[in-house]
């Protein structure tokens, strides 16, 4: 694969990072446009249909907009190099994609917007300089990042939270960092596609903008080498002197992760309980057809975590990518889902085998949809 191909993407964005990352750790050549391009909106929009990064142009011309859709794009073309083949691989894989691509923007959010004196100005070059030198810039930067100020609120931090939320990030930092003192990714000695979700809120959030990456660097040294890692064409694991090149023997999946999983299963169980009730309810009362685009957001999600309660938003993107880890739940034998059952058991994930909304949703042109 020596053609080129264009990420239209920025360094600031969340959902870039994941595509980004696979793509040099995939050595799949490309170059990164902003999508203050000409080229975006009189070319690619029309086809991506909606305005959002990444966005990927293939060397023959197609357009693939969503992080999901780029990494499966060539996950099938390649024969799924970042696809673990245990059972307890597969499903640990996936659900760290929905962690990182849902499960983490709450403190993502946080970091970001809430410590301004630190990172407002670094914020501000990356909004200011994705757009071009037109009169309006300045402005038009002022306003969408007075728009994006709110976004910590809305999911969920408030003066009542942020210190649960900061506590929750702290013991998910920590448990993390003690993960990697054995290993350099999620499952071993190369990158899964968990470890793709999951660098989405950790690269340019909570790796990147100053106070967050700051701590980073102070307190789990180990995650901030991942995140650099994970920007790295090679395995970059110097550190470890017994480094393999391959997942994990055996489908084992390491007890240090699953001490991690256990940490975020705190607030990502009971909102995903929240949210599926939230959009079940939406989908009784509005019976979208099949083939109809789904939702961004639909309405309020709230949930009890350590003796208070959250208020947040609910996404169906979420349960998109939730489908996944279902999917390849569904498909293994009884003795593999036992397996998988009794692993999720021990981190108290295992009820997400089962909340599912009552329309599945797909990925059709470049837009999610719901199913019938
Ligand atoms: N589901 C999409 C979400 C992409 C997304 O929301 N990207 C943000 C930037 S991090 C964006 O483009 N926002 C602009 C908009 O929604 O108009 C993906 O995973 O690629």
């Amino acid at each position: 694969m020596s053609e080129v191909h264009t990420l239209y993407a920025i360094t600031h964005s969340l959902f870039s990072g994941r595509a980004r990352s696979y793509l040099i750790k995939n050595q799949i050549p490309f170059r990164e446009l902003s999508t203050g391009h000409e080229s975006f909106k009189a070319d690619v929009l029309p086809k991506g249909k909606l305005p959002t990064i990444p966005t990927l142009v293939t060397p023959e011309g197609d357009v693939i907009r969503d992080g999901a859709a780029i990494i499966e794009h060539f996950e099938a073309a390649n024969g799924r190099p970042c696809r673990p083949v245990g059972a307890k691989q597969q499903v640990v894989s996936a659900l760290f994609d929905v962690i990182g691509t849902d499960g983490l923007l709450r403190p993502a959010m946080h970091y970001r917007w809430n410590f301004q004196e630190d990172n407002l100005d670094f914020v501000r070059y990356h909004f200011l300089y994705s757009q071009r030198d037109l009169p309006a810039r300045e402005e038009k930067t002022e306003k969408m990042m007075g728009r994006m100020q709110q976004v910590a609120a809305i999911w969920g931090v408030s003066d009542d939270t942020k210190s649960l939320v900061e506590e929750l990030y702290l013991e998910y930092l920590d448990t993390l960092s003690a993960h990697f003192e054995h290993y350099p990714y999620l499952l071993g000695w190369r990158p899964c596609i968990g470890d793709f979700g999951l660098i989405a809120p950790m690269y340019a959030h909570l790796g990147r903008d100053p106070y967050p990456a700051r701590l980073m660097q102070q307190r789990a040294v180990r995650v901030y080498r991942w995140v650099e890692r994970m920007n790295r064409a090679d395995q970059d694991a110097p550190e470890y002197f017994n480094a393999g090149t391959d997942f994990l023997p055996d489908d084992e999946v390491p007890e240090s992760l699953l001490n991690v999983l256990k940490v975020i299963a705190e607030d990502f169980v009971p909102e995903t309980r929240s949210a599926a009730a939230t959009i079940n309810q939406w989908l009784q009362e509005n019976r979208p057809q099949a083939g109809d685009a789904a939702e961004r957001f639909l309405g309020q999600v709230q949930f009890e975590l350590r003796g208070q309660t959250i208020t947040s938003i609910a996404q169906p993107y979420r349960f998109f990518e939730l489908q996944r880890v279902q999917a390849i739940y569904d498909a293994l034998d009884t003795a593999e889902q036992q397996a998988v059952r009794d692993m999720l058991d021990r981190c108290d994930m295992a009820e997400l085998l089962s909340i599912r909304l009552d329309q599945s949703i797909a990925q059709l042109d470049n837009l999610e949809v719901w199913q019938a």
